[in-house]
């Protein structure tokens, strides 16, 4: 559904996407519980939003989802959006629930190719119903975000991520906090923009625009048959066997300890090397909250080198997984798969 929120004739034109999540809850009178509201009426709510120096209309997606009920079909749902959209509007934003916001905006960032112009996620901790919600606060950021230019072009073109008081690179966060309301971090890359009295861009972190600008491609195929594995001391061969073992097992995010170490015991480098004779994609993403893998370092790390295993370098789980199922979605031959695996397609690790 769609409704212009503010007339036309303004600098920027922005889609607002809703996809549910807090940011759009408000109290049920009758039970007390948190319930999504017609986001179209948010106008009403906010008459500030006219004072801004853009154009709004609304897109609510059809099912309106708390986002840990997300799944990649949402994901290609919320591309099409774009796509069909893209010549109308200078920006994107989308309000998701916070919980899985860093996986749809780390798998927006690889699925939409050719991006040129500003998609801006945000959502919020308090129900923007609420007296002290950080939602109104996120909200029009991220709208002034998506309509900001560096002279004719759109100051932040690609997936960010705007929560408090900064805008992230999409594929670089993580949810750090469930009370926060600062709760997202980039461990490894720097802020895009941060929020004080004023937005300060950091252009130097920002994508630069492409040198020539293709048209917007959507990749909606996303593969399935990928698995997180967070090695614990004490992991055991069969339950490890058991998982690497599963039928149609394509590509595993294997979350080592330190700068991408695992077990040098026997049985587990037999079982890895055998997962990647297989044809599995293996990729090292270290526990750590930040820094990067580095498999040369220690043994422990080199025997996975060896192996086949690939370095994620400093990129987050969330990145690491929702790539894997967008690469092994173009059903590439393997040494290929691996070439895209290697190379920062969006700037989703340092190089
Ligand atoms: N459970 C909510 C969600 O992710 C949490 C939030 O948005 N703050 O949809």
């Amino acid at each position: 559904m769609k409704q212009t929120i503010v007339g036309e004739g303004y600098r920027s034109s922005i889609l607002i996407i809703y996809t549910g999540g807090t940011i759009g809850m408000k109290t049920d009178e009758r039970t007390g519980a948190l319930i999504p509201f017609d986001f179209n009426g948010i106008y009403q709510e906010f008459p500030s939003l006219r004072s801004l120096n853009v154009s709004i209309d609304v897109h609510t997606m059809p099912k309106l989802i708390d986002s840990s009920n997300v799944h990649p079909s949402d994901w290609c749902a919320i591309a099409e959006v774009i796509r069909s959209n893209y010549d109308r509007y200078d920006g994107f934003v989308i309000l998701h629930g916070t919980d899985t916001m860093s996986y749809t905006a780390s798998a927006l960032s690889f699925m939409l190719e050719n991006l040129a112009k500003p998609v801006v996620f945000t959502g919020s901790q308090i129900p923007i119903g609420l007296l002290r919600t950080d939602g109104r606060e996120n909200l029009i950021t991220a709208i002034e975000i998506a309509g900001a230019r560096d002279g004719d072009r759109p100051m932040v073109p690609e997936v960010s991520l705007l929560f408090h008081s900064c805008l992230y690179r999409g594929n670089r966060t993580h949810k750090a906090s469930a009370e926060e309301l600062d709760a997202f971090r980039s461990p490894n890359y720097p802020p895009l923009a941060e929020v004080g009295v004023k937005i300060t861009y950091n252009r130097n972190n920002i994508a630069p625009m492409p040198r020539c600008v293709e048209p917007l491609r959507i990749a909606t195929l996303m593969s399935e048959g990928v698995a997180i594995i967070k090695l614990f001391p004490g992991i055991g061969e069969y339950t490890l066997r058991a998982i690497l073992s599963v039928e149609g097992l394509r590509g595993v995010v294997l979350e080592t300890y330190g700068a991408g170490n695992a077990p040098t015991a026997e049985w587990f480098q037999r079982l890895m090397r055998e997962t990647v004779e297989r044809g599995v994609l293996v990729l090292n993403v270290t526990q750590c909250d930040n820094g990067s893998v580095e498999m040369q370092l220690y043994e422990t790390g080199l025997r996975l080198l060896k192996a086949g295993v690939l370095s994620a370098y400093d990129m987050t789980t969330e990145a690491a997984i929702t790539k894997l199922m967008y690469v092994l979605g173009k059903n590439l031959p393997l040494e290929e798969s691996k070439e895209l695996m290697k190379s920062s397609l969006r700037g989703e690790f340092t190089v």
